[in-house]
């Protein structure tokens, strides 16, 4: 007692929840952390991952200089001027005598995340100037975005389910008990949850596993993997067969309803049963339910998403949502409305220019690219194909591919005969083992913080900013500052030009986009810098014209408001309406033809999983986190177990890959479908993380095949991949 502690307060960056922490900080050494309860969003929720930033701060693995690769062929401690003199001593020429695109690009999850990046990954990008970036968004959610933007106009234009008001919630693939929701963002999932159940609502859980957010849901319904398209088309064939289609307010502001019935109409619940695994009568009762609810909301999430029709079966939730006249009302699904501004409150309001699909092809298969990037899934053959655009070198930023990307071995292999690879992460691990030079990323809490991506599809409008809770750590350098430091080799001005200098320009020319005087805005934002400097500007001129300066003086956030309807204003559509028969959607139903005449296959499939203690593959060093029972298992439902003969490990064998896997029997499984995480498989050759190598698990994207992806997003399938189950 008696010490001298102060209290930090600081938006969790670990996930897409955004909850609000309460941190001891005792003269520089943190102590503590708790939930905020006074946080106008999260009141106090916090899971068992906001409290480790402690340990992730403290973790001794965690690199506190750049790393160079020596002639000896090992890393080596260095100086940052050593370090960006070797990025531009090898980089350069390499550019030089095999153009732009010979360097790609990997951005990362917890980009999405990071002030720094968020608002300086362009300017690396744009320095770079090659057509090989990639980033988690194709192993994640591009079906999502696409679909978003050929429906409203803007690939985050994400409507969101006001779990807050609403009557009745389907979800399909998200288990935000363990993951705490994801594009749709919001502290306390569970609590809202619950809170539906307790005003009388009903939440139906459409999953392959009975998981504990379908333990908690009024009914739970079980699905073949990778079938949810057709079970929506499904859903929306009753709507218009039984003459429950009812667009209410939205009636004006929609296209595309008779095209809509005309491609549900091959598509009855009977013709999709066998594959869905779902009787007729239980999708009939869904989409009844669904229609006859006050009020109701449709969500899908990365179950939907990372699967073989991936963009249609997110096109089909917002298709009921739109259908049942429950897009943009109160207990519906809404849009958020930023207090950055964005790509929906920006340019003129209620119409746009869309987003553009398919503008370049990938270079080896001619896999369509979109929103300025291809597909992950083409990474591996455009590293190791020979020829003119030929990728040779690579940058990571905050992204650990190889864990998280389909057919890692293969994609490990590229890596590992890549002529250069820089990263810039906390840690030297499975992917920048690779790489010839490693740039250390600050502590998280030592960065300022808010979230510009997730607050643009948040469950409520809110604006919190989080200033550094500690001082710079010697010999640390921001991320923003690298990243523009980076962008100045790239772009042929070397490593010496001031990062400042680089700002400078940068500001001054977003401050004449913004239409304003741009001498008194840059005075009016002095003496600010660097993304502070930025963000201020996003919050003056954005909807609800707030400054830095009130996000300081309102350290628990400032509360905007539940969401209001936005349209037609928040659509970007070129029709200014909602396209809800896109070009693009009906090319796609014949494929999903295809699959239904195809029939239900035989045979097992994998999915994957998440636990609430676990963060993507990079926060197994938290030993608070992975200690107790063994999470990385293959979960197989007992019948199937038994029928397989399987004793204490399993061998699990895909096109891709084999693993060797403890067997974890669980009734909550579906049968004929297994389970594994993804994000494990630590124990390689010269990963210096202690704590996740001795809990190493195995990988589970070894398994995942990069041949398998949805073919209107690019977007990986990482679920319902076919396997093969076998004892040990
Ligand atoms: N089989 C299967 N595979 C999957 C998924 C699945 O469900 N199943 N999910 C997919 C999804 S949704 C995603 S988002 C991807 C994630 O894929 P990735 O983004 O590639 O992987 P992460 O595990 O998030 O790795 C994050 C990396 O960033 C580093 N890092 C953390 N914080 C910072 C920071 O502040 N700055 C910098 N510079 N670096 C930092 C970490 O050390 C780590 O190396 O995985 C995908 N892979
Ligand atoms: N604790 C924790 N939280 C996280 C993360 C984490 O790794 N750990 N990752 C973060 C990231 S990057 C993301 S993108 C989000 C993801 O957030 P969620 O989408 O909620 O992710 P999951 O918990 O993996 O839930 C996906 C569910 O889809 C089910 N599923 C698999 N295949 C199918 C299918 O074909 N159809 C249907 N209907 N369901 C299927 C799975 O059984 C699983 O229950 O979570 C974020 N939050
Ligand atoms: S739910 Fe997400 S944002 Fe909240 S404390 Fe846990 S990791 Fe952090
Ligand atoms: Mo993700």
């Amino acid at each position: 007692m008696g010490s001298m502690s102060e209290l930090a307060y600081r938006t969790c960056p670990l996930c897409e929840a955004t909850c609000g922490l309460e941190i001891e900080v005792d003269d520089g050494v943190v102590g503590r952390i708790r939930g905020d309860r006074a946080d106008v969003f999260s009141h106090g929720f916090i899971c068992p991952k906001g409290s480790t930033l402690k340990q992730l701060h403290e973790d001794p693995d965690r690199l506190g200089t750049p790393l160079v690769r020596g002639s000896d062929g090992e890393l080596h401690p260095a100086s940052w001027e050593e370090a960006f003199a070797e990025i531009e001593r090898r980089l350069l020429p390499l550019m030089e005598e095999h153009g732009r695109d010979a360097v790609a690009v990997y951005l990362g999850n917890p980009n999405a995340h990071n002030l720094s990046s968020l608002l300086y990954n362009r300017f690396l990008l744009r320095a770079l100037g090659t057509a090989n970036i990639y980033s988690a968004s194709t192993i994640d959610q591009r079906p999502k975005e696409i679909s978003a933007g050929l429906l409203f106009g803007t690939s985050i234009s994400f409507a969101v389910p006001d779990l807050d008001r609403t009557d009745h919630l389907l979800v399909l693939g998200a288990n935000p008990f363990e993951s705490n929701g994801s594009l749709a963002t919001a502290p306390d999932w569970p609590g809202r949850l619950r809170g539906i159940i307790e005003r009388g609502g009903r939440i139906v859980v459409v999953d392959p596993k009975r998981t504990k957010t379908a333990e908690e849901a009024s009914e739970h319904v079980p699905i073949r993997p990778g079938s949810d398209a057709l079970l929506l088309m499904a859903m929306v064939h009753v709507l218009f067969d039984e003459g429950l289609v009812d667009l209410g307010q939205l009636e004006p502001l929609v296209v595309g309803v008779e095209e809509v019935r005309a491609a549900a109409a091959g598509f009855p619940p009977e013709s999709v049963a066998a594959v869905t695994g779902i009787d007729a009568a239980t999708t009939r009762r869904l989409a009844r339910e669904l229609a006859a609810a006050p009020t109701a909301a449709v969500y899908g999430r990365i179950g939907t998403c990372t699967q073989e029709f991936g963009t249609l079966a997110s096109w089909l939730v917002d298709v009921l949502n739109v259908l049942t006249g429950n897009l943009d009302r109160p207990g519906g699904a809404m849009f958020a409305k930023p207090a950055t501004g964005g790509p929906t409150t920006s340019g003129a309001p209620g119409s746009g220019r869309g987003i553009s699909l398919g503008r370049r092809t990938s270079r080896v298969s001619g896999v369509a690219g979109s929103l300025g990037e291809l597909p992950v899934v083409c990474l591996a053959e455009e590293i190791e194909t020979p020829g003119e655009g030929q990728v040779r070198a690579l940058v990571t930023v905050g992204g650990n591919p190889a864990l998280s990307a389909p057919n890692s071995d293969r994609l490990q292999g590229a890596f590992a005969s890549l002529s250069f690879m820089v990263s810039l992460d906390l840690y030297l691990n499975e992917t920048t083992r690779h790489a010839d030079v490693i740039l250390p990323a600050p502590s998280a809490l030592t960065k300022g913080h808010y979230d510009i991506a997730f607050y643009q599809f948040a469950l409520r409008n809110v604006a919190n900013y989080s200033p550094p809770v500690l001082a710079p750590e010697p010999g640390a350098m921001e991320e923003w500052q690298v990243l523009l430091t980076l962008a100045s080799i790239a772009q042929g001005d070397g490593a010496d030009v001031d990062p400042a200098v680089f700002d400078e320009q940068v500001i001054r020319g977003m401050a004449e986009r913004s239409g304003l005087d741009p001498d008194k805005t840059l005075a009016d934002l002095a003496p600010r810098v660097g993304p502070e400097r930025m963000l201020d500007l996003m919050l003056r001129t954005g909807p609800y014209a707030l400054s830095l300066d009130d996000l300081l003086a309102s350290p628990h956030g400032i509360d905007l408001g539940p969401l209001e309807p936005r349209l037609p204003d928040a659509l970007r559509t070129p029709s200014g309406k909602v396209e809800l028969a896109a070009e693009p959607f009906l090319a796609d139903v014949p494929r999903l033809h295809a699959a239904l005449e195809r029939g239900a296959t035989g045979g097992f499939v994998l999915i994957g999983r998440r636990h609430l203690r676990s963060n993507n593959s990079w926060m197994h060093n938290v030993n608070v986190l992975v200690k107790g029972k063994e999470r990385c298992t293959l979960q197989v439902h007992p019948d199937d177990a038994e029928r397989l003969g399987l004793g204490a490990v399993a061998k699990v064998s895909s096109r891709t890959g084999t693993v060797l896997v403890p067997v974890e029997r669980t009734d909550s499984m579906m049968s004929g479908v297994v389970s594994l995480p993804h994000g494990w498989g630590h124990d390689l050759p010269g990963v210096q993380m202690e704590v996740a190598r001795a809990n190493a698990g195995v990988n589970s994207n070894i398994l995942a095949d990069d041949q398998l992806f949805d073919a209107l997003s690019g977007n990986a399938v990482l679920n319902g991949i076919p396997v093969e189950v076998v004892p040990a």
